[in-house]
């Protein structure tokens, strides 16, 4: 049923209905492009926090949350050899040591047979005998936590400024 008296009140009627409908179309579309924004803001801190952590998860081979010696020292080893022939040149070993601001060290003493190379089995020995990994142990349980492994990058961050 037609009622002409009122299709001019109802044209403006539904004008201003799509028009609010528009407006809050478009409103809304802003609200969920800025929400988005926010989510990838939050994504990217993230994985900027979480890179640390990924880090020792990558080294804990066996997955209980703790770091023990061959797990450390292998983490290390990979660290260093950078073109991952799974050995390391001096180049190699120097930079590492360099990067990881230690002194003290005798290349000489990590190449113990003398072929010009650290294997992975020399680099365990060196690893122990410079004792790194039991400085990095703070409560000796003979594993390093998580907590132990960050403190322990700190502090040979700060020695490396
Ligand atoms: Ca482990
Ligand atoms: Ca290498
Ligand atoms: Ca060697
Ligand atoms: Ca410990």
């Amino acid at each position: 049923m037609k009622k002409p008296n009122k299709s001019i009140p109802s044209i403006v009627e539904y004008g201003i209905c799509l028009f609010l409908i528009l407006s809050l179309a478009a409103c809304s579309d802003k609200k969920e492009s800025a929400t988005e924004e926010n989510d990838m803001a939050t994504t990217e801190t993230m994985d900027d926090s979480t890179s640390n952590e990924s880090y020792f998860t990558q080294w804990d081979k066996n997955q209980d949350n703790f770091l023990d010696e061959n797990e450390y020292a292998g983490g290390y080893f990979t660290d260093w050899d950078t073109n991952q022939d799974n050995r390391l040149d001096q180049d190699e070993w120097n930079r590492g040591i360099q990067k990881s601001g230690l002194t003290g060290q005798g290349w000489a003493d990590w190449d113990i047979d003398a072929d010009g190379f650290v294997n992975d089995n020399e680099y365990r020995q060196g690893n122990t005998k410079a004792g790194w990994y039991s400085a990095w142990d703070t409560n000796k349980d003979n594993r390093l936590s998580q907590e132990e492994y960050d403190q322990g990058m700190a502090n040979r961050r700060n020695n490396n400024q």
